[in-house]
């Protein structure tokens, strides 16, 4: 049994829609990040960052139980363990490896700026409101750039990349810039994966 420890947020869809696209079974501990919930010690001695998602997996050879925290982690070691959604040519997987990097180190601080800046400031502060627009609109397409080459983030075939993506796709942008229209391949991309019967399982997540 695996536990997930997680919140309704674009971060923790990605881990649950990974346990469910792998058909893992697992137990749901919700976090309200408003309450800093997430600040408990028992969850801070677990995941010293004390941000979610993080899985505890209980079914480890020997024994043992292992605690990954962070979605780029998180969907990586499912899919070891499982042998799913991770091609074997290395060219092959070199690119879902850099989509993955691309959408939490690049598209993902975008919108965290984004967010800060335009909703959650106090006051606005032109430049910094402008400077995030500008740079979530550069990622949204990039993304759209690699779409209209390959039906999927790394190619032609559905991996972690595209787990890792959707839920920006499917709430961060949506946010902003408020839809998709403007982005044709992304907006097709979106509407494939966002299809999958464990992708819409995983989006209800926590329920
Ligand atoms: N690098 C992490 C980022 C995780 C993250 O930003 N989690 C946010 C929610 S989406 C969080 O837990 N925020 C609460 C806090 O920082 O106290 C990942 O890729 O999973």
């Amino acid at each position: 049994m695996i536990d997930l420890h997680t919140s309704a947020t674009a971060n923790g869809f990605k881990a649950s829609i990974m346990l469910e696209e792998c058909g893992l079974p697992y137990a749901v501990t919700k976090y309200d990040l408003v309450a800093r919930q997430n600040l408990s010690p028992d969850y801070v001695a677990m995941n010293p960052v004390a941000r979610i998602p993080s899985i505890v997996d209980h079914d480890v050879p020997d024994g043992r139980s292992v605690c990954v925290y962070g979605t780029q982690a998180i969907l990586q070691y499912l899919a070891e363990k499982t042998g799913r959604f991770l091609p074997g040519d290395s060219v092959m997987r070199a690119a879902v490896y850099t989509w993955m990097g691309i959408v939490s180190s690049d598209v993902g601080p975008a919108y965290s700026g984004q967010f800060a800046f335009s909703v959650l400031a106090p006051e606005s502060i032109p430049w910094a409101v402008d400077y995030y627009d500008r740079l979530v609109d550069r990622m949204l397409l990039a993304l759209e750039t690699q779409l209209a080459r390959n039906a999927y983030l790394a190619g032609d075939e559905y991996t972690i990349a595209d787990i890792i993506a959707y839920p920006v796709a499917a709430t961060s942008a949506r946010r902003y810039p408020g839809n998709l229209d403007s982005l044709p391949a992304l907006s097709r991309w979106a509407q494939s994966v966002g299809a999958r019967p464990a992708v819409q399982r995983g989006m209800k997540v926590p329920a």
